[in-house]
C-alpha cells in the first residue's frame, strides 16, 4: 500500500465542502393530516430529527403545484405550494425552522420542461401566433408525413417514460417536443424570454430566503435545434435523442448567464447541484470549476449505471466492484485540481443502496453502514435520501397494480404489450430497478402504516416496517442512524475527510475497497470487506489508529482481517 503526495491547501475551501445534503421526498416523509401523502408540517414535525442526524442541508424534491404526473416534478405553478403539501405561509414556517437549526433548505428547480398545465404552456398551445409559441419546442410533422400518420414524429426521439419523445397538438396540427412524459413539455432555452423569467422565479425564491437550488436535468436545457434523429438500439422502438440533448451547443452559455442573473452579487451561502445524466468527467470539470461560474457540484450517473446490462437500465446484471473502483477512482482523480464531485448512491430515482448494493437480509445493518462509510469518505459533498439513515430496503411489489410511478408502470404495458415480453419477467426486472422502491413512505414506527400516516398512504408502505423503522433503529446498539451522525461529525471535524487527497488502493482486489486521503501530513486509510466472507487483508493494511468501524467492538481486535461487510477508517499519518 502506497501513500498518496500532500495536496496543496485551496485558500479558501467553500462551505459545502464540509457539508453533507439530506433529500426530502415531500410525499412520502411524513403525513400530518392524514390524506396519506407527506406534506410541510410533517417534515416541519421531524426537523428536530434531521437536526440530530447532524445534517447541514435540506433539499426538498418539488413541493411546487402540480398535477403530479412524474410527482411534482411537473410543475404547473413556480410560484405556489401545491395545496395537497401546505402553503407558502407553512413554507415559511419550514424555513425558519430550519434556519433557526442552523440547517439551509434547498429547492428542487425542474426548469428543463413544466407541466403541460402551467400557464405558458396553455397560452403557446392556444394558437400557432400566440407570443409564447415559441417558449417550447413545437415543430410540423416530418415532411410527407400527415399530422398523426405512423413516423410523423419531428426526430425519432423516445421518451425516457416510454413511447415517443414528440405528441400531437391536434388544434394546431403540430407536435410538441418532451424528453419525458406527454405532461411534461420541454421549455424552448434558445428563447431569451424563457430564460428570463425562469431567472426572475429563481431570484424570487432566493430573495424569500431559500439556500440554493437542485436543478433537475439541467444539461438537457441546450438542443441541437436541427434536432437530428438518434440511432435506434436492437430490440428498439425508438432513437436515441441524447446526444443531440446532453450537454448542448449552449449549455454554458445558459449556465454562465445563470450565475450572472440570479447567483452574483448575493452574499449569502448558497450550493448549486445539478442533476446531469451521460455527463463526463470532462463536463463536470467544466461546470463545476468555480473560476467559470457556472454550479458548485453535479450529479453524474456513471456509477448508478454500472449494474445495467445491454438493454439498459431494466436489464438488471447486479455489480461488478471493480467496475464501481475504477469509475469513482476517475471522478476523484478527475475531479481533484478543480471543480467538486457531489456524493450518492441513493435518491428518489434509484433503488434502496442496501437492497441493491448490499445483503438486506443476513448483513444489513454491516452492508448498509459499509457503503455509507465508503461514500462519506470520499472527497466531495455527500447526499443522504430519506430512509438511507435507517436501512430502508427494496419493496417486494407483488404486482404491476402495486406501483404508482409513471417510468415503471409505462415500462411495464410497452414491454409487454408492444414487445411482447413475458409479463412474470418485466415484473422481476422492475422490482428490483422500479424507482417506486425509493419511495414508500419513510418507516418511523411499528405502528399502523409505519407511523407515516393515519390514513391510507399514497404507495403503501414497505412490509418489513415492523422491524425496520426510526425507533427500533435508534433503540438498537448496531444503529445505523447513529453511523450516520458519526459519519457527518466526522467530516465536521476532520478537515482531511473534506480536503484530502484521494488515492486508490488495492484496484484489483475482488471484494476490497481500500483507499487513503492525505492532507498536509495527515493519512486516513479506509478498509472496506464489500462480501458476506471473512477477507484477508494485505500486509500492513489494516494499522493504524481506528477513528471509525461499523462493528460493535470498534473494530478492536485482528487487525489482518476484515469481518463480512466490515469498514474501518484508520488514522495512518499524523501532521
Ligand atoms: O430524473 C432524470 C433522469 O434522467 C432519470 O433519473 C429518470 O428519472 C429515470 O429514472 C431514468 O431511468 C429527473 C428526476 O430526478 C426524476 O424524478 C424525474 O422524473 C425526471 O427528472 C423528469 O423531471
Amino acid at each position: 500500500m502506497s501513500e498518496a503526495k500532500t495536496e496543496p491547501t485551496p485558500s479558501e475551501p467553500a462551505w459545502w465542502t464540509g457539508a453533507v445534503v439530506y433529500q426530502i421526498y415531500p410525499r412520502s416523509f411524513a403525513d400530518s393530516d392524514g390524506d396519506g401523502v407527506g406534506d410541510l408540517p410533517g417534515i416541519i414535525g421531524k426537523l428536530d430529527y434531521l437536526a440530530e442526524l447532524g445534517v447541514d442541508v435540506l433539499w426538498l424534491s418539488p413541493v411546487y403545484q402540480s398535477p403530479h404526473h412524474d410527482n411534482g416534478y411537473d410543475i404547473s405553478d413556480y410560484r405556489l405550494i401545491d395545496p395537497v403539501f401546505g402553503d407558502l405561509e407553512q413554507f415559511g414556517e419550514l424555513l425558519d425552522g430550519v434556519h433557526r437549526r442552523g440547517m439551509k433548505l434547498v429547492m428542487d428547480l425542474v426548469v428543463n420542461h413544466t407541466s403541460h398545465e402551467h400557464e405558458w404552456f396553455r397560452e403557446s398551445s392556444s394558437s400557432l401566433d400566440n407570443p409564447k409559441r415559441d417558449w417550447y419546442w413545437w415543430r410540423d410533422p416530418r415532411d410527407g408525413f400527415a399530422a398523426g400518420e405512423q413516423g410523423a414524429e419531428p426526430s425519432n426521439w423516445g421518451s425516457a417514460f416510454s413511447g415517443p419523445a414528440w405528441t400531437l397538438h391536434p388544434e394546431t396540427g403540430q407536435y410538441y417536443l418532451h424528453l419525458f412524459a406527454p405532461q411534461q413539455p420541454d421549455l424552448n432555452w434558445e428563447n431569451p424570454e424563457v430564460r428570463a423569467a425562469v431567472y426572475e422565479m429563481m431570484n424570487w425564491w432566493l430573495d424569500l430566503g431559500v439556500d440554493g437550488f437542485r436543478m433537475d436535468v439541467i444539461n438537457y436545457i441546450s438542443k441541437d435545434q436541427t434536432l437530428p434523429d438518434g440511432r435506434v438500439p436492437a430490440g428498439g422502438l425508438w432513437g436515441d435523442g441524447a446526444p443531440h440533448f446532453i450537454s448542448g451547443p449552449r449549455i454554458h452559455d445558459y449556465l454562465q448567464e445563470m450565475h450572472r442573473e440570479v447567483f452574483a452579487g448575493r452574499t449569502a451561502e448558497l450550493i448549486t447541484v445539478g442533476e446531469m445524466p451521460g455527463a463526463t468527467i470532462e463536463e463536470a470539470r467544466l461546470f463545476t470549476d468555480p473560476a467559470r461560474r457556472e454550479l458548485d457540484m453535479i450529479f453524474q450517473f456513471e456509477h448508478v449505471g454500472l449494474d445495467y446490462g445491454p438493454g439498459g437500465k431494466w436489464d438488471y446484471r447486479g455489480l461488478n466492484l471493480g467496475d464501481l473502483k475504477a469509475s469513482w477512482n476517475r471522478w476523484q482523480t478527475g475531479l481533484a485540481e478543480a471543480g467538486w464531485n457531489s456524493l450518492y448512491l441513493n435518491n428518489h430515482d434509484q433503488p434502496r443502496l442496501v437492497s441493491r448494493f448490499g445483503d438486506d437480509t443476513r448483513f444489513r445493518y454491516e452492508s448498509a453502514t459499509l457503503w455509507a462509510t465508503l461514500l462519506h469518505l470520499h472527497r466531495g459533498t455527500p447526499y443522504i435520501y430519506q430512509g438511507e439513515e435507517l436501512g430502508m430496503t427494496n419493496v417486494p411489489f407483488s404486482s404491476i397494480d402495486d406501483f404508482r410511478d409513471l417510468e415503471s408502470i409505462n415500462y411495464f404495458y410497452e414491454a409487454t404489450a408492444v414487445l411482447g415480453l413475458d409479463p412474470e419477467q418485466v415484473l422481476s426486472s422492475i422490482r428490483v430497478m422500479s424507482r417506486d422502491n425509493a419511495r414508500t413512505p419513510v418507516q418511523w414506527s411499528d405502528a399502523t402504516h409505519a407511523g407515516f400516516t393515519t390514513g391510507e398512504p399514497w404507495l403503501s408502505v414497505n412490509p418489513n416496517y415492523p422491524t425496520i423503522n426510526a425507533e427500533a433503529d435508534r433503540a438498537s446498539d448496531r444503529s445505523i442512524f447513529r453511523h450516520y451522525q458519526r459519519l457527518i461529525r466526522l467530516r465536521h471535524d476532520s478537515v482531511v475527510v473534506r480536503l484530502g487527497r484521494f488515492n486508490l488502493l488495492e484496484g484489483n482486489h475482488p471484494t476490497l475497497y481500500a483507499f487513503t486521503r492525505t492532507h498536509e501530513g495527515e493519512t486516513l486509510t479506509v478498509v472496506a470487506n464489500v462480501s458476506g466472507e471473512n477477507l484477508i487483508l494485505p500486509q500492513g493494511a489494516g494499522q493504524g489508529k481506528r477513528l471509525l468501524s461499523n462493528y460493535p467492538d470498534g473494530g478492536a481486535g485482528d487487525t489482518g482481517r476484515l469481518r463480512p461487510w466490515e469498514a474501518r477508517v484508520l488514522q495512518t499519518a499524523r501532521p
